[in-house]
């Protein structure tokens, strides 16, 4: 389907933000001359960067642009999607990043499945090269424990659940996230794995290959912990296993608590090993 043939007018693009100054005024300008007479509602958690004012200085030229400006105490990515889906006005919606990771032109694949009946689009990479290797490792990973956590649940799946670019119709989301958003991951990065998680079983599901960008500017905001934000998403055992393992291996205070034990031990031994030996009789 040609994007001449699909009611753009039907689409809001949700982009979430956070620092993104660098990209943000590009991607809106893309978007808008891709594809005219969408909405795009830009969901920002108080970046430092002055990209909200970015956004307030394109309203002033787009209409159908929207500022989402989030509460610093709530930051969160998906906090913000989930906050950004449920205020969409039209029938469907599209997210994808700020930092053209994934190419605008892209978007009308998933607009086209949308518009032919799907009531979620994933948008799957068929290339991993802009990832580094430890990224890739862990995004495959944590695909894998996603993947099988929803075929124990007996839910459907897709060939990229890490994936950040989707999109479908407004009100089924936006029904999940009203039943459902006390059960997600809110600061979390993968919310299309919570969507999915708790979407019905006979949810129309599709896909649309894409070429995953390099990061046009500006910093990633995310690292490698995403198995373990995944594992918090797999249920209660998940959560508890993932909450666990985070303490003892990524907690900056376990750390220095098992610093400050080793450099007692240490001690210890030093002075264990200069106490005067008592004289053999
Ligand atoms: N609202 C909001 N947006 C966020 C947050 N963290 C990241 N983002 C945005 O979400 C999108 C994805 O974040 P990235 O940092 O690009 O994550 P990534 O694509 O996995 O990482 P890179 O591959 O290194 O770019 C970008 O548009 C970010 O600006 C957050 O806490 N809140
Ligand atoms: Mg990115």
């Amino acid at each position: 389907m040609a994007s001449g043939e699909i009611d753009l007018a039907k689409f809001t693009v949700v982009l979430p933000t956070y620092n993104e100054v660098e990209n943000i005024s590009k991607i809106v300008e893309e978007l808008f001359r891709l594809y005219p007479g969408i909405s795009i509602s830009v969901v920002d958690d108080g970046s430092k960067d002055g990209t909200a004012d970015a956004v307030l200085a394109l309203q002033k030229k787009h209409d159908r642009l929207t500022l989402m400006q989030r509460a610093p105490l709530e930051k969160g990515l998906t906090a913000s999607l989930m906050e950004g889906i449920s205020s969409v006005k039209t029938d469907y919606y599209i997210v994808m990043d700020a930092d053209f990771q994934h190419p605008p032109a892209s978007v009308v694949d998933l607009m086209s499945k949308v518009s032919e009946g799907a009531d979620l689009v994933v948008g799957v990479r068929i290339n991993r090269e802009p990832l580094t290797i430890s990224r890739r490792i862990a995004s495959t990973g944590a695909h894998k424990l996603a993947s099988s956590y929803l075929w124990l649940c007996r839910k459907q799946r897709s060939l990229d659940l890490m994936s950040g670019f989707f999109g479908g119709r407004t009100n089924v989301s936006r029904k999940v996230i009203l039943e459902y958003g006390n059960k997600f991951e809110k600061k979390g990065f993968k919310v299309l794995f919570d969507l999915l998680k708790h979407a019905p079983r006979d949810i129309h599901l599709a896909e649309a290959q894409f070429v995953f960008g390099v990061r046009a500017g500006g910093e990633s905001k995310l690292n490698s912990d995403i198995i373990l934000s995944v594992m918090k998403q797999c249920g209660l055992a998940g959560k508890m296993l993932g909450t666990s393992i985070q303490l003892l291996v990524i907690s900056k205070m376990a750390r220095v608590i098992g610093l400050l034990i080793l450099v007692a031990i240490f001690a210890i031994v030093i002075v264990m090993g200069t106490l005067p030996h008592s004289p053999t009789p």
